[in-house]
């Protein structure tokens, strides 16, 4: 039988419209942020240049789409806050890539903010409006090939890359579950759930890993490393 299902979201309600604020402007940066990294990426690994070259098109295209869902709902994106939001991811991209370190590189774009875009846009597709629902859908489907990308380069490289991606991963991991927790409350106001947004980027990351060469032993230790950033943060201290 059919599920009826009745919308309670207010999209114009200045409670949404403000956790949208930030929501807009993360992903307006996060998609600016993928086209800049592709273009590095795409001086970093000559062989591939056309072919990043076009990612990178198709991330900027990703931003025009998202900043007409925020002008549709009459949202003004806080970009200032989608900066501070990223400053952390960004700087281990730039310091990565200025050493040259591709693997890295990779596993932070293609791997880890694509696997991140992927569970969040994912999550949105349900609770989104009409307008950014058709949009998101077709966003969602080129960032799996963005993952794929970094997927079948790493697992070409994987023997003299995997300790550089059990480094990378030790590194972004904390930075992740700290976003996360940033926009808790901003995804609850928009209808999404950030045990959702956990659920399927682990996941996905963890198949991604697998696809790269990883054992399911190695895939756990990875997941969990990060995860105990985010465990401790919600366990009350014990004083006995
Ligand atoms: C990769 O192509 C783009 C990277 C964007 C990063 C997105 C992070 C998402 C965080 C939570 C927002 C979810 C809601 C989506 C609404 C349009
Ligand atoms: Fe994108
Ligand atoms: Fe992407």
């Amino acid at each position: 039988m059919p599920q009826i299902q009745i919308s309670k979201i207010d999209f114009s309600s200045d409670t949404y419209r403000d956790a949208y604020s930030r929501i807009n402007g993360i992903v307006i940066v996060g998609e600016q942020e993928a086209h800049d990294n592709f273009m590095r990426l795409a001086e970093l690994l000559h062989n591939h240049y056309q072919y990043l070259v076009r990612l990178a098109k198709i991330e900027a295209s990703h931003k025009k789409s998202f900043q007409a869902c925020g002008r549709n709902l009459n949202v003004t994106p806080d970009l200032d806050f989608a900066l501070r939001f990223f400053s952390d991811l960004h700087q281990i991209f730039q310091t990565a890539a200025d050493a040259d370190r591709i693997a890295t590189c990779l596993v932070v774009q293609s791997l880890i903010i694509e696997c991140f875009a992927i569970a969040a846009y994912n999550s949105y597709i349900p609770v989104a409006d009409e307008f950014a629902r058709k949009i998101t859908e077709s966003v969602v489907k080129d960032e799996y090939s963005h993952l794929n990308f970094g997927e079948v380069w790493l697992r070409e490289s994987f023997e003299q890359c995997r300790e550089e991606i059990d480094a990378a991963n030790r590194q972004v991991m904390p930075a992740i579950w700290q976003m996360l927790n940033q926009i808790a409350a901003d995804l609850e106001a928009v209808g999404m759930t950030k045990a959702t947004v956990v659920e399927d980027f682990i996941t996905r990351y963890g198949e991604a890993l697998s696809h790269i060469g990883f054992s399911l032993g190695d895939i756990m230790r990875i997941i969990a490393c990060g995860m105990k950033f985010e465990m401790m943060k919600h366990q009350p201290i014990s004083l006995g």
